[in-house]
């Protein structure tokens, strides 16, 4: 089941239910906000029922899709496949060492990403630091956590990055990762899924340049070393989300050393089981 934030013609912010071909406003059923229904124990067959209803129905390409996040904190982990591990390792002399270590330590690294106002959604440009020479985007899965820490659904993110910023020092990743337009999250969010059956979906990146494909790649969702509880459980740790969390999962695609975004190069991420997050990139 998949659910969606969208904005309608006269501004106003809906929830809705993507089926195949088109959206269904929640609106008349009394859905106004997806917060309560991420609390909800039996959120699915909630939804079921108010599928049912006649409801407004509006086409998928009709809507202007918003990232799936409303008030929830944006954290991320990272190290968490070994390409990112190798990646990194590669990156930096400096930080080899403290990448090989948190790899395999007990306790992962997670990290602030994104307040929910500053991400971008799919459609929208996502950001290159003018200050930085080699940005990346990072394709990952990213967990919705409801307030009790549980893993309540699965979104689409992007975590952009300037590998110079992080490879220079590892005191820098806060400015490596977090600046304006980021962080990218949708299209939408994908309920219910268990982690045996995520693991089997695939993530692919393409990234076009001129209309020219300059990179692609692809990794399983089941290379995540760490169980998606386990990341949740360490986010959750010593801290409350009274409005819940999205916690991105980490990266295992990484194009080559040599690659670096330019402005108005498009970023294409699909996830087997969720769908199609697209932003283009513009410098910040
Ligand atoms: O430590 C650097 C960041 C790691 C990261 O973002 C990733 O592995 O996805
Ligand atoms: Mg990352």
């Amino acid at each position: 089941m998949r659910l969606c934030r969208f904005r309608t013609n006269d501004d106003a912010v809906r929830i809705g239910l993507v089926t195949e071909d088109a959206v269904l406003d929640l609106t008349p059923a009394g859905v106004t906000a997806m917060f309560p229904l991420l609390e909800m124990e039996d959120a699915i067959s909630k939804l079921s029922a108010i599928a049912k209803q006649s409801l407004p129905r509006l086409g998928v390409g009709a809507v202007k899709l918003l990232a799936p996040v409303e008030r929830q904190e944006v954290w991320a982990a990272g190290v968490t496949y070994l390409r990112s591990k190798t990646a990194r390792m590669e990156e930096s002399e400096f930080s080899a060492n403290a990448y090989d270590r948190v790899y395999s330590a007990e306790r992962p690294e997670i990290f602030f990403k994104s307040l929910p106002e500053k991400v971008v959604a799919t459609g929208e440009s996502a950001g290159i630091r003018r200050d930085a020479k080699w940005n990346v985007p990072e394709p990952e899965l990213a967990l919705v956590l409801n307030s009790r820490g549980k893993i309540v659904g699965h979104t689409i993110g992007n975590d952009m990055s300037s590998r110079d910023i992080e490879g220079e020092n590892l005191l820098y990743l806060p400015q490596a990762k977090t600046y304006n337009r980021s962080c990218a999250l949708g299209p939408w969010i994908v309920l219910g899924t268990p982690e045996a059956k995520v693991r089997e979906w695939k993530i692919g990146i393409e990234i076009k340049r001129d209309g020219k494909s300059i990179f692609a790649g692809e990794t399983s969702l089941g290379q995540i070393k760490r169980g998606f509880d386990e990341l949740a459980e360490f986010l959750f740790r010593c801290q409350v989300f009274p409005r819940g969390a999205i916690l991105l999962t980490g990266t295992g695609v990484v194009p080559p050393d040599h690659f670096t975004l330019n402005e108005r190069d498009a970023v294409r991420i699909e996830v087997s089981g969720i769908g199609v997050l697209q932003n283009d990139v513009s410098v910040v």
